[in-house]
């Protein structure tokens, strides 16, 4: 009736932004991430037949206002009449801040509900899960380099390439730890309402996929760098061109990408990806690690700086 989970955060490569159903929230365009070891999250499920209603406590304090999306996820999971639920949710990096605190979430919480209700489900059917609850969430099942398809009427996520496979470093300048002011799911749809280049947006993304993916399998960070880069500007213009516009960024997330330009002028193998927040990821070798987050260390408006590799998926932590 008890378990715990572990899942780590993940950065996506080729981004995942807009919805083709908002109801099961589906994706309008496939993404692929890499799943990052140092950015996690530990869920621990209770189903308590004593319970009236589920209660959710995220870092130790109860959270009323999250509630309503875990107690959704719980009921697509494991069906409507299912025992109430005691939810504790711990992350070790900050929430809502464009760091995919909700992918770490809710790939645990599917992982850690799923073996407290005693319940085989297969990984590819708890991303599932996960994403009809945050589509982030996903690619979180799965460690190394994630993708996540429009398969028919649902989604797919499977790995490509594990952890192992080909070790990055990413190197993530905190520029500041606030919580986003407008929410990704809220900011998505309005893209997909108002801006101009939405559908240029949706049209090109297969063509960035597998330019991705062909580089991921040859393991070729130039060529990565190349679309990932690409593919990130891309969509903040997509963001920037909505009406209201949605713009991250703050002066720290520039300054930090013209570090990484000058680094790349240097010949230091590393690229930048930036997400629904002002925080700016630098993945790179990682026999350069050390030079890119001095670098952005360095950087005016940069409060810290987090080093990770890649990550495994997501795990349970026990299940008693
Ligand atoms: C991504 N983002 O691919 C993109 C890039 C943010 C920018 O997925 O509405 O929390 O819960 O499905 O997964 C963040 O959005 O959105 C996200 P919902 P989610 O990582």
């Amino acid at each position: 009736m008890r378990a715990a989970a572990r899942a780590q955060s993940n950065i996506a490569l080729v981004k995942y932004w807009g919805k083709r159903d908002v109801a099961r929230n589906l994706p309008a365009v496939g993404s692929i991430s890499i799943t990052l070891s140092a950015l996690w999250t530990d869920m621990v499920v209770e189903f308590d037949p004593q319970l009236e209603q589920d209660v959710l406590r995220v870092n130790g304090r109860d959270d009323p206002a999250a509630l309503l999306r875990i107690s959704r996820c719980l009921d697509s999971l494991l069906g409507s009449g299912r025992l109430q639920a005691r939810v504790d949710s711990t992350a070790n990096f900050p929430i809502a801040a464009g760091l995919a605190s909700s992918a770490s979430a809710f790939a645990a919480l599917v992982l850690a509900a799923a073996a407290a209700a005693g319940m085989s489900r297969s990984r590819r059917e708890l991303a599932r899960h996960a994403g009809h609850a945050s589509g982030s969430a996903a690619r979180s099942l799965y460690g190394g380099f994630v993708e996540l398809a429009n398969a028919g009427d649902d989604i797919a996520a499977s790995s490509l390439l594990d952890a192992d496979d080909w070790p990055l470093s990413v190197v993530i300048a905190i520029t500041t730890a606030a919580p986003k002011a407008v929410s990704s799911g809220e900011a998505m749809e309005i893209s997909r309402r108002t801006s101009p280049f939405y559908a240029r947006w949706v049209a090109q993304q297969q063509a960035d996929l597998d330019a991705a993916r062909d580089a991921i399998m040859s393991r070729d960070l130039r060529r990565l760098a190349a679309v990932a880069e690409h593919n990130c500007l891309k969509m903040h213009s997509v963001m920037w061109t909505s009406r209201p516009a949605v713009v991250y960024w703050n002066e720290a997330t520039l300054a930090c990408m013209q570090a990484i330009r000058l680094l790349q002028a240097a010949g230091v193998a590393v690229f930048f990806t930036i997400d629904a927040g002002p925080q700016v990821k630098a993945v790179c070798l990682p026999d350069v690690e050390r030079t890119v987050q001095n670098a952005l260390d360095a950087v005016p408006g940069v409060a810290r700086t987090i080093v990770s590799g890649l990550g495994n998926g997501a795990a349970l932590l026990d299940a008693t």
